[in-house]
């Protein structure tokens, strides 16, 4: 028995080594058969399909969440905390016609929308196809370009995404952001990058796309980018310089600026507030707050109280002699902010309401302006003005397409601070803009044009003779000049539609943009794309080869989305940034 035994031990040993390792390799392939799953299941959800759609990740070549600060805050101020406040809907409670007339409207619709998108799709394709990583596509000779300040990373690339996604162009969306989680930051020709347009345009880009499609390579590039743009703020009073210049930036030799444009060193609230919510580091909200605590300690001392001047002295710290207020180029986006940061806060951040209400109240009573028509039309505009010191505030009655916005901002207001006068005054603004576009031979309004003007905000007399001896009358009685009168493919005035569009449900709306769509397709299309014009002014237009990413990230997205269905980037679950970039809004 026992040698039996022996010799059955013997001989099962080898058998009992088997089914030991093949016990083994069972647990291994289970582990693994497991690990698999996960993986899948994990994969399926969205956070996490990155890896699932094969996305090939390329870590920028230098770090600089690891760049050690010249400055280092000691302690960062953390983002607002508590539940988000109940804020005021933003968009009109809309409902489903589903009457004969309401499913015609909506075939109509379908269509604008089909046009509008095949637009988009004419000009991704020519710059994917002839321009493909440069920053924007060269719409009549057909070549890739970068444009100066913007690192040569693909802006147009870049800014496209949240298009793709909306629009449901889901292939080249995943090639698209396929290609963007490629950029390395550091493989540039620049010696800097224009703070304010990487923050808008890439940053935006990256979590607007991160927020709608939750690839996780997305925001990995945003926040590495984010790292990168957060050096800007390594100065010795922590206010970034228009220009972050790498190398200055690795030594700790950064300075804010003498003389900087106001917009472009306070527009990042929105996409570094939303970094902060997204990633839990409060560094990036911290650095946000200490500009915003300058405008508040800044708002009721300036020559114009509730306004700040075009340019900022933010290397002295210090109100420089500026006297000039617009809510046009240089700081228009500082205004748009305001509410819109106030709200990707949740509303706990009662600081820029105190700001939006103080500079709004300050524009009503010195920037509107009604202009002087023959019709007496019910529209307003915003101008500029200087203060003299000796006589006072001045208001020039120039009209910017940058200054387009602004009816969209205060309906905005209007709604979440609950202020009705605000949502009006937005949709006279608004209507002034699509008025100017109505106006000009090719259905656009110019760049920069000047207008006669009421003395009040209430219905004026025409007066034909007073216009006869002041403006180039081969333009629409109202005018006085189109003093630019370029248009640049910018997306101001369909904007201020969209949103009022969404925030009052008045279909008018839509007709108006389809008219401007329609406008601006016959006047900018070329072969490959659409171009900037030299003047609106002649429908035989002279084309300028120029078609910047904003064509494709805000103008053409603006429009799709107004014929679309209003839950398509509903704006009481997101906040759009200045580049039509949606960002969650925390709920
Ligand atoms: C865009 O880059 C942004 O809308 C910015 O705020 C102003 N200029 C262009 C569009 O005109």
């Amino acid at each position: 028995m026992f040698v039996e035994n022996v010799e059955w031990q013997v001989r099962q040993q080898p058998h009992n080594a088997m089914i030991a390792i093949f016990r083994r390799k069972t647990r291994v392939a289970a582990a693994l058969f497991l690990v698999l799953v996960l993986y899948l299941l994990v994969g399926l959800i969205p956070e996490h399909r990155d890896t699932l759609f094969g996305f090939t990740y390329v870590r920028t070549s230098y770090d600089w969440s690891k760049q050690s600060l010249k400055y280092p805050i000691s302690e960062y101020t953390p983002l607002p905390t508590g539940r988000p406040l109940s804020l005021p809907k933003v968009q009109y409670a809309f409902t489903t016609d589903t009457s004969p007339a309401g499913v015609a409207r909506e075939e109509v619709l379908a269509s604008r929308r089909a046009e509008v998108k095949s637009a988009f799709v004419k000009s991704w394709t020519s710059y994917k196809n002839v321009g493909f990583g440069y920053d924007e596509l060269m719409p009549v000779s057909g070549k890739g370009r970068d444009a100066p300040g913007f690192g040569g990373w693909g802006a147009t690339l870049v800014d496209s995404l949240s298009t793709l996604w909306i629009m449901g162009l889901k292939e080249d969306f995943y090639e698209a952001a396929a290609a963007a989680v490629t950029i390395d930051w550091a493989d540039t020709r620049d010696n800097s990058c224009n703070f304010f347009e990487t923050t808008i345009r890439h940053l935006g880009g990256l979590l607007g796309a991160y927020d709608l499609s939750l690839e996780t390579a997305l925001l990995e590039k945003a926040i590495e980018l984010g790292d990168m743009l957060f050096m800007a703020y390594d100065t010795p009073n922590h206010m970034p310089p228009f220009w972050l210049d790498f190398d200055d930036a690795k030594r700790g030799n950064q300075l804010a600026g003498y003389h900087d444009p106001s917009a472009s060193v306070t527009s990042s609230s929105l996409e570094f507030s939303r970094l902060a919510q997204l990633t839990g580091n409060d560094k990036y909200y911290d650095v946000i707050n200490r500009v915003a605590l300058v405008l508040d300690e800044w708002q009721n001392k300036t020559a114009l109280p509730g306004m700040w001047p075009t340019f900022f002295d933010f290397n002295q710290l210090q109100l420089d002699s500026d006297s000039s207020f617009t809510l046009g180029a240089l700081a228009d986006s500082l205004y748009e902010y305001l509410p819109k940061t106030f709200a990707i806060l949740g509303g706990l951040e009662p600081m820029y309401e105190k700001l939006y209400r103080g500079s709004m109240d300050t524009v009503i009573k010195n920037l509107l302006f009604r202009p002087k028509t023959p019709d007496q039309d019910d529209i307003l505009f915003s101008g500029n003005v200087y203060v003299s010191s000796d006589t006072g505030p001045h208001l020039t009655a120039e009209v910017q397409h940058l200054g387009c916005f602004v009816g969209g901002m205060f309906g905005l207001g209007g709604k979440l601070f609950n202020i009705p006068e605000h949502l009006e005054i937005g949709e006279k603004i608004t209507r002034g803009c699509v008025w100017a576009y109505d106006a000009m031979p090719t259905g656009i309004m110019p760049e920069i044009f000047n207008l006669e003007k009421c003395d009040t905000l209430d219905p004026c007399e025409w007066d034909e003779e007073q216009w006869e001896n002041e403006a180039d009358t081969t333009l629409k009685k109202g005018f006085k000049n189109a003093r630019d009168p370029r248009y640049l493919l910018r997306p101001e005035a369909v904007e201020s539609v969209f949103l009022m569009y969404r925030m009052t449900g008045n279909s008018e709306y839509q007709e108006m943009a389809w008219r401007m769509f329609q406008s601006i397709r016959n006047a900018t299309e070329t072969d490959l794309a659409f171009s900037s014009i030299n003047s609106v002014r002649n429908v035989d237009t002279v084309k300028s080869d120029s078609m910047e990413s904003f064509w494709l990230a805000e103008t053409l997205r603006y429009l799709y989305l107004t014929f679309s269905s209003p839950d398509l980037v509903n704006l009481d679950d997101y906040v759009l940034n200045t580049e039509a970039h949606p960002l969650k809004r925390p709920r």
